[in-house]
């Protein structure tokens, strides 16, 4: 992965690049810069010390909904991974699960029968119910994103608020008894919802004072190095 900025809303620290254990030089990540979900692929990778070269695209300019994306993603979205054989991945968590495979440490997917089965548990449940309930809140309220979403659907947008306020109910409520989303161990869920409250911001949902556990979880996942991959 190559030194970038840590420039991503909410991210108190960049990554040691010191820490690197493993250089994928033959492939290649096209990478949408601030975007949440090609930011959850980089934080990954920061977690296991993995670089891969990145292919910065500039998503305001639209460059991803052409040429080399739209090439080797028929749904023009980011993050897209090419392996050096020229085989394509999309999906940020297909993306994530192959690093996984090849490199199982630190085990970020859970352990053993029961612990994968709740890591894969609260990864979706945390990406069906915040990561994309923020991103309706964005995507369809805020006017930069009309060329994006179309069609725009404000009352679309709002009416994802309160749910994603509904869900950081449930997950403060859970994360009173344990440090990290699904257990005792930092996972991929964990990621999910980093970057799901860090999107929160542009999405302008606050997170409700009295929710201090979900601020504890979110202040120690955002003070990890790999916050600023
Ligand atoms: N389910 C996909 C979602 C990918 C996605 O929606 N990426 C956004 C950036 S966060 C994107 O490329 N949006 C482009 C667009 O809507 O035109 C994943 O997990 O990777």
């Amino acid at each position: 992965m190559q030194r970038r900025a840590a420039s991503s809303p909410g991210c108190a620290a960049s990554f040691d690049f010191r820490e690197l254990r493993a250089i994928t030089a033959g492939m290649k990540l096209f990478d949408g810069g601030r975007a949440p979900n090609p930011r959850r692929v980089r934080i990954f990778l920061a977690e296991k010390g993995i670089a891969v070269p990145l292919a910065p695209v500039d998503m305001g300019a639209m460059e991803h909904r052409g040429g080399d994306v739209a090439a080797r993603n028929p749904l023009r979205r980011l993050p897209v991974l090419e392996l050096d054989d020229g085989a394509v991945l999309c999906e940020s968590v297909a993306i994530c699960r192959y690093f996984e495979e090849l490199h199982p440490e630190p085990a970020l997917f859970g352990r053993g029968a029961l612990g994968r089965a709740l890591v894969e548990m609260w990864q979706r449940r945390i990406e069906f119910n915040l990561l994309m309930s923020v991103g309706h809140a964005f995507r369809h309220v805020h006017p930069a994103m009309k060329e994006w979403e179309v069609p725009q659907v404000p009352e679309w947008g709002e009416a994802n608020k309160p749910k994603v306020l509904d869900f950081l109910a449930v997950l403060d409520a859970e994360l009173a008894s344990r440090e990290f989303a699904a257990g005792d161990t930092f996972s991929i869920a964990d990621i999910t919802g980093l970057v799901a409250i860090d999107f929160m911001k542009p999405a302008r949902i606050a997170v409700p004072q009295e929710f201090t556990n979900v601020i504890r979880w979110h202040r120690e996942l955002a003070a990890r190095p790999s916050a600023g991959a």
